[in-house]
């Protein structure tokens, strides 16, 4: 009962137009390597990297033709033969993440940085992912979802939620502490300000335009920045945050803008964590202020398996809750339009049914 096609948003090739095809073919229970498994998606999120991934924004290239997407949800239809001790099955609900695979053995994988493994599979980048009504995982990545977390709230924690979530984990910041949220009305922005709330975190939140600041405030967001409206970035900070500036700020805006300053409105001590990836941009920052303030400057990339289970595990208990408008795999044109005009609060989730 496995169809032989479906239909799928693919990207010919580097600089194509997104095309929606009825005849994408399925890969059939048969063709499964071992550790492989076909999922049968209900929905998937859409990320801002899918739209750099079809743009070709980044230093590295996707693989064309290209199925994007990696915020997937659905249901296992099938597991390759000889797969072994499998530690899922047929007709279990599970969430398709970035990361689609990794080796488990090498030194990164084994120091919990599978993201950064060399043998990394990446949804939607390098092997087809979720904007399809079905697609290939692997039976270790991919993540069982809580039962009580229906599957259209679970879909962006898969990659947003997880993103934000081991950003602010590593991030240095202790309960009572400021932290700065550029990109804070966006798709991961939006779960940033959840879960640093859930932190015990005190949450300045900067975007722009009034449906994205509804947002954030009734989110528990304390502070609003609009970046279009304030002249100084800097000094607006430094004020909503006791006059001393912010102990860590999680940047998770599309385009360099959000990390200019970010440096400059640190306190001593600070931790500035670099999640948003425009493709050319370098890091401005003083080194003479790097020094003398002892400022921290990491990159946080996605998660690994354990952050995703956490991640989900706080979603699934109410804690963090995605803001989510549902449309159909037909409309992602649309959905890239009014991400690149910065157009949507919250997520899209893209419906198989509809
Ligand atoms: O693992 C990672 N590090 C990771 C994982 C997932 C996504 C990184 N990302 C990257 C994406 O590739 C993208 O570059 O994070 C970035 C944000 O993804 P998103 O949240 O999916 O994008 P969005 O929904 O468009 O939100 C971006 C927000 O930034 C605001 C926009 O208004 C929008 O709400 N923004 C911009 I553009 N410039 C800003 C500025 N100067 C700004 N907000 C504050 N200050
Ligand atoms: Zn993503």
């Amino acid at each position: 009962n496995i169809p032989k096609t479906q239909i799928a948003a693919v990207v010919p090739f580097h600089g194509a137009a997104l095309e929606i095809r009825k005849d994408h073919p399925v890969k059939q229970p048969s063709e499964l390597a071992p550790g492989e498994c076909l999922v049968k998606l209900s929905c998937t999120g859409v990320c801002h990297t899918d739209l750099h991934a079809s743009n070709d924004d980044w230093p590295l290239h996707a693989s064309t033709p290209l199925v994007g997407g990696h915020e997937g949800i659905g249901e296992i239809v099938a597991i390759g033969e000889n797969t072994g001790d499998c530690p899922v099955k047929i007709g279990d609900r599970v969430g398709i993440k970035w990361l689609a695979y990794s080796c488990l053995n090498c030194e990164q994988c084994r120091n919990g940085r599978e993201q950064n493994c060399p043998k990394a599979k990446l949804s939607g980048f390098s092997v087809d992912g979720t904007f399809a009504q079905y697609t290939v995982s692997y039976v270790y990545h991919v993540t069982p979802i809580p039962k009580n977390l229906d599957s259209n709230a679970a879909a962006s924690i898969l990659c947003a939620g997880v993103t934000v979530y081991r950003a602010l984990k590593h991030s240095h910041a202790k309960i009572g502490e400021w932290v700065v949220l550029p990109g804070a009305g966006g798709g991961l922005g939006h779960l940033a300000v959840q879960y640093a709330v859930a932190m015990g975190l005190r949450v300045v939140a900067i975007d722009t335009g009034l449906e994205k600041k509804k947002l954030c405030l009734e989110l528990g967001a304390e502070k609003w920045i609009d970046f279009q409206e304030e002249k100084d970035i800097v000094q607006a900070v430094r004020e909503a945050c006791d006059g001393e500036g912010a102990h860590c700020a999680v940047v998770t805006t599309a385009s360099a803008s959000g990390y200019t300053q970010a440096v400059d409105y640190l306190r001593p001590g600070g931790t500035l964590m670099a999640v948003g990836l425009p493709g050319e941009a370098k890091l401005e920052a003083s080194i003479f202020f790097t020094v003398f303030k002892s400022i921290n400057i990491l990159g946080s990339y996605v998660g690994n398996r354990q952050d995703a289970v956490e991640a989900l595990e706080i979603a699934s208990r109410g804690k963090v809750v995605v803001r989510y408008e549902c449309k159909g795999l037909s409309e992602l044109k649309n959905v890239y339009d009014a991400l690149k005009q910065g157009n949507i609060a919250g997520r899209i989730i893209l419906e198989m049914s509809k």
